[in-house]
C-alpha cells in the first residue's frame, strides 16, 4: 500500500511505501514469501512426509495468530525433534572454537551458562526473548516461515526479531534453505546479544523503513551478505559471523575452505551482487574486522535517500517521523 508522506509539500508527489511507525504495527508486518513452504515447494526436504508437514503448520498457527504483546507461545518438542537439534547442536558446537567471531563465542558461552543453552533441549523463545532484552534490548516474535524482506527488515528498526519456531526435515540437519528454529537460535542469537550488532542490526531496520523498492532489494543484498552469510577476519584468520553459516554445518566448513571466492567486503558492490538461496553460496565477503564490516554497512546505509528521517522513541516504542530540514 502506498501512502502519501504528509506534510510533504516541497517535492512535486513523493509516494512513500507504508511503514510501521509503532510497536503494535508490527502485527502488519508478517507477508509470507511461499517458495521454501514445504506444501508448494517439491524440492523441500519434508514435502513428501505428510507428518512433518502438519507439524509444521501446526507450528506455523501460532505464529499466525499472535499478537505484539502476546507471551511468546511456547512449543513441546518432539523426541524426534530433540534428536535433530542434539546432532546439530553437537557438529556445530565442535567447529564454532575454529570458525565462529569472537562475539559470538562469547555470546553463546553466556548462552549456555545462562540461558539453558545445550545439546539436550531447544531453547524456548521466551527465554531466549528474555535473556536477549536484557542484554541488547532486543525482543522476539514468532513468524511463520520466511517473510518478506521490507517487513523483515522493519521489525528490526524496533529491536524486533522476528524467529521461526519449527524445525528443519530430519534428513538434512546440515543445512537448510529456509530459516528454522536451528537457524535463529544458533545462527542469530548470540550475535543479536552482542550490543554492536545490535546497534548495527536496527540502524539496518531504520534505513529500510519507507524505503524504495529498489534499495530495499539493495539492503535485503547486503543483509544477505553480512548478517546471513558475512565472513571477517581476527588475529590473521577469516571466522564467521554470518548466521546462515553459524548454522549451517555444511556451509560453514565449506565457507572457510578454498572452495568458494573470497571477495573483500565493499557495500556498494555487495549490494547489488546476485545472490541464491538454495544451495552454498559461490562467493562471500570478507570484511578486514567485524568492526570495519559495522561502520562501512552503517555508512552505507545513512546515505539511502528518502525524503524524511526516522527516530526511534525507545519510550513509547514508536518511530518519529521527520521532515528534512
Ligand atoms: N542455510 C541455513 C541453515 O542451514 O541453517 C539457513 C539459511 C536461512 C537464510
Ligand atoms: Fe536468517
Amino acid at each position: 500500500s502506498l501512502k502519501r508522506v504528509a506534510g510533504d509539500v516541497r517535492s512535486v508527489c513523493i509516494t512513500v511505501p507504508w511503514f510501521p511507525r509503532r510497536m503494535k504495527d508490527l502485527d502488519r508486518c508478517n507477508m509470507l514469501i511461499t517458495k521454501f513452504d514445504p506444501d508448494l515447494d517439491h524440492d523441500h526436504p519434508g514435502y513428501d512426509d505428510s507428518e512433518y508437514r502438519k507439524r509444521r503448520a501446526e507450528i506455523s498457527e501460532l505464529a499466525f495468530t499472535y499478537k505484539q504483546g502476546d507471551p511468546l507461545p511456547t512449543v513441546e518438542y518432539t523426541a524426534e525433534e530433540i534428536s535433530t537439534w542434539r546432532q546439530i547442536y553437537q557438529q556445530l558446537r565442535s567447529i564454532y572454537p575454529t570458525s565462529a567471531c569472537s562475539q559470538f563465542l562469547d555470546s553463546l558461552q553466556q548462552l549456555e551458562d545462562e540461558c539453558g543453552y545445550g545439546e539436550a533441549r531447544i531453547p524456548q523463545l521466551r527465554d531466549v526473548s528474555a535473556f536477549l532484552k536484557e542484554k541488547t534490548g532486543f525482543q522476539l516474535r514468532p513468524a511463520a516461515g520466511l517473510l518478506s524482506a521490507r517487513d523483515f527488515l522493519a521489525s528490526l528498526a524496533f529491536r524486533v526479531f522476528q524467529c521461526t519456531q519449527y524445525i528443519r526435515h530430519s534428513s538434512s540437519p546440515m543445512h537448510s534453505p529456509e530459516p528454522d528454529c536451528c537457524h535463529e537460535l544458533l545462527g542469530h542469537i548470540p550475535m543479536l546479544a552482542d550490543k554492536e550488532f545490535a546497534q548495527f542490526s536496527q540502524e539496518i531496520g531504520l534505513a529500510s523503513l519507507g524505503a524504495s523498492d529498489d534499495d530495499i532489494e539493495k539492503l535485503s543484498t547486503l543483509y544477505w551478505f553480512t548478517v546471513e552469510f558475512g565472513l571477517c577476519k581476527q588475529n590473521g584468520e577469516v571466522k564467521a559471523y554470518g548466521a546462515g553459516l553459524l548454522s549451517s554445518y555444511g556451509e560453514l566448513v565449506y565457507a572457510l575452505s578454498n572452495k568458494p571466492e573470497h571477495k573483500p567486503f565493499n557495500p556498494e558492490e555487495t549490494a547489488v551482487q546476485p545472490y541464491q538461496d538454495q544451495t552454498y553460496q559461490p562467493v562471500y565477503f570478507v570484511s578486514e574486522s567485524f568492526e570495519e564490516a559495522k561502520l562501512k554497512l552503517r555508512k552505507y546505509s545513512a546515505n539511502i535517500k528518502r525524503p524524511f528521517a526516522v527516530r526511534y522513541d525507545p519510550f513509547t516504542c514508536s518511530m518519529e517521523v521527520l521532515d528534512h530540514p
